[in-house]
């Protein structure tokens, strides 16, 4: 087991485009083991690839209260989305920043496990903006993109400092 690095935002790294995953192995376990570690440590309540400087697509979470209901979702696919719902979202490449997102309220994801196994299920609610705000990061996108010009460009500037501060 071993903690990654996760990378903060403005890095361009986290701006690259997941590819799929072809092989189901033991090295693809041990990174799907680190990034729960990682994500728990955090803590947060899901982790993309992207964001550890592995560009492929795969996504962890987990939204339960007592965090015991671990979901990896590997090559995920919304296959069916509607409504639409308001939330405040965070992001362990942005830290300190919440800023509301609208994005579909219900959807139906179609995903591979750890294991190669095929999986649909339907989501709502928190689960289903956590999936969507993992989703973005394999496409090299972050939940500031949503926001204006001006409060992106304040929060890049807050976290660049930050950086340079900490050296
Ligand atoms: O960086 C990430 O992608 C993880 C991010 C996921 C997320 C949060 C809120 C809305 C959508 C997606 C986080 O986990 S930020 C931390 C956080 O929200 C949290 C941490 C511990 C307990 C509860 C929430
Ligand atoms: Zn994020």
């Amino acid at each position: 087991m071993a903690l990654l690095n996760i990378l903060h935002f403005p890095d361009p790294r986290l701006r690259t485009v997941a590819k799929p995953v072809e092989k189901f192995d033991d090295s693809l376990r041990q990174l799907v083991s680190d990034m729960f570690e990682t994500m728990y440590e955090a803590p947060g309540i899901g982790l993309a690839a992207t964001q550890v400087d592995r560009h492929i697509r795969l996504l962890v979470m987990d939204v339960s209260e007592d965090r015991d209901r671990p979901r990896c979702l590997i090559n995920p696919e919304i296959i069916d989305a509607d409504g639409d719902e308001e939330m405040d979202e965070g992001c362990l490449s942005v830290p300190g920043f919440y800023e509301k997102v609208r994005r579909a309220e219900n959807i139906r994801v179609r995903a591979h496990d750890e294991f190669g196994e095929q999986h649909e299920f339907d989501a709502s609610g928190l689960e289903a903006v956590c999936i969507q705000h993992e989703m973005d990061h394999l496409e090299g996108k972050l939940f500031v993109d949503y926001l204006s010009n001006l409060k992106r460009n304040r929060i890049r500037s807050k976290l660049v400092k930050q950086q340079k501060k900490a050296g």
